[in-house]
């Protein structure tokens, strides 16, 4: 079992994921995704009731950045509902979902023990405050496609420091890869906080992706759906028009490389004092008031 009233270690992330795998063996594979830079393995799950791996896949993946703890608990939940609500069996009938609750275990690791407001990875770079040379690289600036272009440093003690080239972390080396080998991704959901704001490209120019009107009455039917549940209304748009310009997120990378037409990045709601420690009695309403915006987009593959 999982627990929403607190949030979980990534020992109790693998954990949930392995527990999955005894009790539902038909339908739950899990596995890696990849190594991170201290060794952990990037914990990824495959939910599939059959198709042998011909059906329309959704990717989700949260907690690219440390400090946004809210990201892997939507994520766990939306395993959770997928797996274990007996409801939610449309969603999985005709499509599969690949999930990947904990992106940069190692930050979110350092987050939880150190340092509680880390964003990026805990790979080795240079000395910045201290002995610590494990000053890492944000994530999502590293995604080669614009790299450096815009709203990224190269300054490695910068909180959005792209690394000394694209895909230099093995987190996001991952995620390119995989991605890269599953033609049969639909749909990308890149889990942040906060702000809510359902994001879609570009993040590195002002100007729309030509199927922008597509992504974008996406994008607003699921807000619309989660509004319904009593959640707070989320600013649609892209990336760079309604939030700020920034290269080398994974979401521009999905789209713009790997083909994914449908990409988003979704700001959950902030909270607590610096808007990423969203309390633990909050966990529990975030992810379940949002979920209805999730099974609008899991809808909308399940019906291509
Ligand atoms: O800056 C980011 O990476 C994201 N916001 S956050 O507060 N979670 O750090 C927004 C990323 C939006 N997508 C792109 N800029 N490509
Ligand atoms: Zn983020």
């Amino acid at each position: 079992a999982i627990s929403f009233t607190k949030y979980n270690r990534y020992d109790e992330i693998q954990a949930y994921l392995q527990e999955l795998a005894s009790s539902y063996p038909s339908i739950v594979t899990v596995g890696s995704l990849g190594t991170s830079s201290e060794g952990r393995a990037i914990p990824l799950i495959k939910i599939s009731t059959g198709g042998n791996g011909n059906r329309p896949v959704v990717f989700v993946d949260a907690g690219i950045h440390a400090r946004e703890w809210i990201a892997p608990a939507m994520a766990l939940y939306i395993i959770q509902q997928l797996v274990e609500n007996p409801s939610n069996a449309d969603l999985i009938a005709n499509v599969d979902w690949h999930i990947v609750p904990l992106l940069n275990p190692d930050g979110y690791e350092y987050s939880q023990t150190s340092y509680r407001l880390w964003r990026k990875t805990r790979s080795v770079t240079t000395r910045c405050t201290g002995s610590d040379t494990k000053n890492g690289v944000d994530a999502n600036r590293n995604f080669d496609f614009h790299w450096m272009e815009v709203g990224a440093s190269s300054s490695p003690c910068s909180e959005t420091y792209a690394g000394p080239r694209g895909f230099s972390e093995p987190e996001t080396a991952a995620l390119r890869d995989y991605v890269s080998s599953n033609r049969n991704i639909k749909l990308y959901l890149t889990f942040h906080s906060y702000g809510n704001y359902l994001l879609y490209p570009w993040g590195y120019t002002s100007t729309l992706p030509s199927d922008w009107r597509a992504l974008d009455d996406l994008a607003r039917k699921a807000n619309a759906a989660q509004v319904a549940a009593g959640g707070s209304s989320y600013a649609v748009g892209s990336s760079t028009n309604v939030l700020y310009a920034a290269a080398g997120g994974s979401d521009d990378w999905v789209k713009g490389v790997a083909g994914v037409d449908l990409s988003y990045t979704i700001e959950l709601p902030g909270g607590g004092i610096y808007g990423f420690d969203l309390p633990a009695s909050a966990i529990s309403r975030t992810v379940s008031t949002f979920w209805p915006a999730v099974r609008v987009y899991g809808e909308y593959i399940a019906a291509l």
